[in-house]
């Protein structure tokens, strides 16, 4: 059987981790892409020369030319700048709907069967105008966000709570900005609900509400904490591993149940804008998307984010590009 072939456009600092734990994985081919000459061949290189410590057996090789991302299986996008310190995501539309276009171009014309997963930020702006060029059904063009987005929320009450961060359950909805919603009430640990443990802990539920809205505010904003901290870019460990879970559940046909970023159809009251909700992921891309019951509370701040994604795409709108 052929291995699975994994494209990775963008070989920065997030490209770089893709393509190692894709390696590590053994999850298929690798190629990295970039438009910097020498760059991609030279990581690839040092990474492909890790092998026999590592002992994975996939191929791992880099280019500048769109042509060797044929016959890609998944094709993930990082192309595009990152914020710095005091910049919110959504500065970088203007530049980063340049280089999308370019990028989704050569995917459609040199990739037209992958599943592509968009990272490049303002994300939700950005998997919009990468589904519009490609022209792709949207079941194969997925943004990650809300992964990443659970995965820090997740973090956060495993800290807290001074237990297993695999026994934690956490879930955030929305766009991947300020209005991203963590869901409070399905936040649990191996099912118990993450504001009893509050409760008890503190023996408030006073106390257990201003933890959790600290908790929730740390989500929030927790992109803009990293960047602050590294002055030169932005978080790249954690976006790559919530794009290899993504990968791996395709390419294994796995059917996780995952936060992403999908076009809706009506789900959760927004239609025709895409927006994280959770999707089981398989081999066909975003396979399902699943719709729950939000109360009054967790719908308001749904539609607060939906309206954030809806200014996005009217910018992109006016600017002409979609
Ligand atoms: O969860 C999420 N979705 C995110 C998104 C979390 C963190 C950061 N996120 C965004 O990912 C971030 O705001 C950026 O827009 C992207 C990529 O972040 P990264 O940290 O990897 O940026 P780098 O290190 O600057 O790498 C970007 C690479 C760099 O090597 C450029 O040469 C390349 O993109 N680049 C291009 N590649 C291909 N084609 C074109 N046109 C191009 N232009 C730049």
């Amino acid at each position: 059987m052929a291995r699975a072939k994994i494209s990775l456009i963008g070989g920065g600092q997030i490209g770089g981790v893709l393509a190692q734990l894709a390696c590590l994985r053994e999850l298929g081919d690798v190629v990295l892409f970039d438009i910097v000459e020498d760059m991609p061949q030279g990581k690839t290189l040092d990474l492909a020369e890790a092998s026999p410590i590592d002992g994975f057996d996939v191929s791992c090789t880099g280019t500048n030319s769109y042509t060797d991302i044929a016959d890609s299986d998944v094709v993930i996008v990082t192309a595009g700048l990152p914020r710095k310190p005091g910049m919110s995501r959504d500065d970088l539309i203007e530049v980063n709907s340049k280089i999308m276009t370019a990028v989704a171009e050569g995917i459609r014309d040199n990739a037209p069967n992958a599943i592509v997963i968009v990272i490049s930020n303002p994300l939700d702006a950005m998997v919009t105008l990468c589904r519009k060029v490609t022209g792709f059904p949207a079941e194969r063009v997925i943004g990650q966000a809300g992964v990443l987005d659970s995965a820090r929320f997740a973090a956060f009450i495993a800290w807290e709570l001074e237990v297993s961060v695999k026994d934690v359950t956490a879930m955030t909805l929305g766009g991947h900005g300020d209005t991203m919603v963590p869901l409070i009430r399905y936040a649990s640990v191996q099912g118990i609900p993450v504001m009893e443990m509050l409760e008890q802990k503190y023996g408030s539920a006073a106390k257990a509400e201003e933890v959790m809205t600290a908790m929730v505010e740390r989500t929030k904003a927790a992109g803009g904490e990293v960047v602050k901290l590294l002055k030169t870019g932005s978080a790249f460990y954690s976006p790559a591993s919530a794009a290899i879970a993504m990968t791996e559940s395709i390419l294994k046909d796995q059917k996780r149940v995952l936060p992403v970023c999908a076009l809706l159809n009506g789900e959760f009251g927004v239609d025709g804008f895409y927006v994280g909700v959770p999707c089981v992921l398989g081999a066909a891309g975003i396979e399902k998307i699943i719709e729950f019951k939000l109360d009054a509370t967790e719908q308001a701040l749904m539609d607060n984010s939906a309206n954030a994604v809806k200014g996005l795409i009217a910018d992109l709108e006016k600017m002409g590009v979609l």
